[in-house]
């Protein structure tokens, strides 16, 4: 799909973070086709099912390529976009209940390979779209729709599991700053490995933590989102587990690790390399 579908007819609430989100993959998108003096299409954003997913059908002005898959299967579909063209930019948008529930099994894999694509994920601490279920990361003791007397999991931390998994590319964001937010997207589409924005974008709907993120003076609330300091070394493995440990919503790249190569490009030289053995080999035959 390159054009929008006219009978797609889905919205956003008012006010809901996945608005900011959108903007920031127009302007990260945008920038990178200039910089790399490519058109539109050679983007390609893959969604999961969400009201995040529905991304791939609400961006605005000139579109990039979309896939709309299935629920928690935007990282293999992602990966069959970027091996079968490589020269592809391929981005996936999902929510935090796609990519950490349903989806959860498919990050450690594409961590080891170092599939390279960015993954956008909006995690607003619920299902939105199936009107408010408790996700992944919904805090402990929270009352909703499907925990009606509090949930009894633990949250998950993305970040720290990201770290874990080997993840090369971590940056924590915010969706009410696109232009911020647009930076981390694309220096993350730059990157030549598996790259992982995770964003707090808040759903207005079943989970409104707009107050809790930037802090209220008048209701004594501290901010939970924090600006990572200028001088915070990212490719210091130590040093990103303490900026997630800190807690709250950091914001800014938590972690970049370029020492190791891509899934596409590994492929690339084993390729090369056995194709310089099977010439031989059919040579070797000639010469009996
Ligand atoms: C296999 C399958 N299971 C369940 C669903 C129902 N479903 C659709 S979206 C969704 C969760 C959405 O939550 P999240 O990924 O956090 O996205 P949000 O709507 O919050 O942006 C679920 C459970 C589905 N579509 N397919
Ligand atoms: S239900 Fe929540 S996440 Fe979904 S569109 Fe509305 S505000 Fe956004
Ligand atoms: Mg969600």
């Amino acid at each position: 799909m390159s054009e929008k579908n006219p009978e797609y007819d889905f919205l956003w609430c008012p006010g809901c973070g996945d608005f900011g989100v959108r903007r920031a993959m127009e302007f990260a998108m945008e920038e990178l086709n200039i910089k790399t003096e490519r058109p539109m299409t050679s983007n390609v954003v893959v969604a999961g099912i969400g009201c995040s997913g529905n991304t791939v059908h609400l961006l605005e002005g000139e579109q990039p390529y979309g896939f709309h898959g299935i629920h928690g299967r935007s990282l293999p579909v992602a990966m069959g976009i970027k091996m079968s063209n490589p020269e592809l930019n391929v981005v996936t948008v999902a929510g935090d209940g796609d990519f950490l529930s349903i989806g959860m099994e498919h990050i450690a894999p594409q961590a080891a390979r170092n599939l390279n694509i960015c993954a956008v994920i909006m995690d607003n601490g619920v299902y939105g779209l199936t009107k408010g279920q408790a996700s992944p990361t919904t805090t402990h003791d929270t009352v909703t729709s499907s925990t009606p007397f509090g949930k009894i999991e633990n949250p998950v931390n993305p970040l720290e599991l990201y770290l874990t998994l080997g993840v090369t590319y971590i940056a924590s964001g915010y969706s009410s700053k696109p232009k911020d937010l647009a930076n981390l997207i694309l220096r993350g589409m730059e990157h030549p490995g598996f790259s992982i924005v995770h964003v707090a974008s808040p759903c207005t709907t079943y989970n409104d933590t707009y107050t809790q993120l930037k802090g209220s003076a008048k209701l004594n609330i501290a901010p939970t989102a924090w600006t990572i300091p200028a001088n915070h070394d990212a490719s210091d493995r130590k040093a990103a587990r303490a900026i997630i440990e800190e807690g709250g919503v950091p914001v800014g790249v938590v972690y970049e690790d370029n020492s190791r190569p891509s899934f596409d490009a590994q492929f690339e030289t084993i390729r090369a390399n056995n194709k310089q053995k099977s010439n031989d080999a059919q040579l070797a035959v000639f010469d009996l």
